[in-house]
């Protein structure tokens, strides 16, 4: 087990009284965490595998493949992130998504182009689902030219006004402010999109978390919050830092419809997305879902890894999210072995060309230095 410098609590029947009176409860999670352990997670999952297949059957097979291969692509070109920036090709802060795919899949493949996207800095993956060119992704990793933003962003700040994608965010918690003003600016012009707002757990105890829900409640706004809970916030867990651990029981508080969803399970992460898209769009309400996962990297490229051990990870992995789509697909007999393998080979040759054009690419010229920010 990692090491902890807080000292546990025993266990107790009693529920000890606080010195005002109050009861405490005798366990410090109201939340059933057992929904984080692995084994308890693909139990329920199993149980519900059934009416998987079916939405899977009733879901056009193009677009299942096309969802698989944005998975793979996501996995295939991070691992290579991983090794180009071994090499020194990516320098600065470099956070990888892998492990969590099913969730910009799932969401994100549920909007309509018109829908607005903003994120936190693990934002390569949800840029490429939204349409960023792997090439342009990669090479505002390497800083060059050719890159979404001309690589004055880099790793945290991808961007494209074009396709609805607003950041790439460094501040935790910044962007939910930021994504509850674009929802806000889509009913303020009485159009029916909406806005996926994707945020870690550790932000949640931010005060924006609190203030913007509250809001987008109170003034009807078609926000769609969605957690990406992977359990660390950097090197701290989340039972380390958050009192009571059920996020999306947390939205109850300001009136917000939530759901909890697995977030292995992309076709789970699609059908919650697409009940909160039309609470968006037909009653311009806001919705909280809190999509479980778990972060198989570090929380950046630099991370030590010292607060967690490797069998824990392991026992993450047995549920990867690639292999159990991928395994749900083959038996609802929509996809063959053969068209897995080239789903693959498609990622790893779209993967290279984007190194390719980033190796190519030039540096921004000089003259960059001074476009883009805020004069007299
Ligand atoms: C306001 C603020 N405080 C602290 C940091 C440093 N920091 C960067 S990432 C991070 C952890 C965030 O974890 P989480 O929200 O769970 O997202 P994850 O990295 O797991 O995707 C922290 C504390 C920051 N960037 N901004
Ligand atoms: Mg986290």
């Amino acid at each position: 087990m990692a090491k902890t410098t807080i000292p546990k609590t025993k266990k107790s029947t009693k529920r000890p009284a606080r010195k005002n009176g109050a009861k405490v409860s005798a366990t410090r999670n109201d939340d059933g965490s057992d929904k984080f352990d692995p084994v308890a997670a693909q139990a329920e999952y199993l149980k519900r595998k059934e009416s998987q297949l079916e939405s899977i059957k009733s879901t056009d097979a193009d677009l299942l493949k096309e969802m698989l291969y944005q998975m793979v692509l996501g996995r295939v070109f991070e691992q290579k992130c991983a090794e180009v920036y071994r090499i020194g090709k990516i320098g600065g802060f470099c956070h990888l998504y892998i492990g969590q795919e099913a969730i910009a899949v799932g969401s994100q493949m549920a909007l309509r182009e018109t829908d607005y996207v903003i994120t936190s800095y693990r934002d390569h993956v949800q840029a490429m689902v939204q349409g960023i060119e792997p090439e342009a992704v990669m090479a505002e990793l390497y800083g060059k030219a050719g890159g979404n933003v001309g690589g004055k962003g880099g790793s945290m700040h991808m961007f494209s006004k074009e396709k609805n994608f607003f950041g790439g965010h460094g501040i935790v918690g910044g962007q939910i402010g930021i994504g509850t003003g674009m929802a806000y600016a889509q009913k303020y012009r009485g159009d029916d999109d909406v806005t996926l707002c994707f945020f870690g757990e550790a932000a949640v105890n931010q005060g924006i978390f609190h203030e913007s829900l509250n809001m987008a409640q109170l003034w009807q706004i078609p926000c769609i919050y969605i957690c990406e809970n992977n359990r660390y916030g950097m090197g701290t867990s989340q039972s380390r830092a958050m009192s009571t651990r059920n996020i999306a029981k947390k939205a109850e508080s300001y009136g917000v419809a939530n759901e909890f969803v697995d977030g292995m399970d992309v076709m789970a992460v699609r059908e919650a997305t697409l009940r909160a898209i039309e609470r968006g769009r037909k009653h311009s309400l806001p919705t909280l879902l809190e999509m479980r996962a778990y972060r198989f990297m570090g929380h950046s490229m630099s991370d030590p890894g010292k607060y967690r051990t490797t069998e824990e990870i392991k026992n993450f992995q047995t549920r990867d999210p690639i292999e159990l789509f991928h395994e749900s697909l083959a038996e609802a007999g929509i996809i063959t072995e053969e068209e897995f393998e080239e789903i693959e080979a498609r990622a790893k040759q779209k993967t290279q060309e984007a190194v390719e054009f980033s190796e190519n690419s030039p540096l921004p010229d000089e003259a960059e230095l001074f476009t883009g920010i805020y004069k007299d």
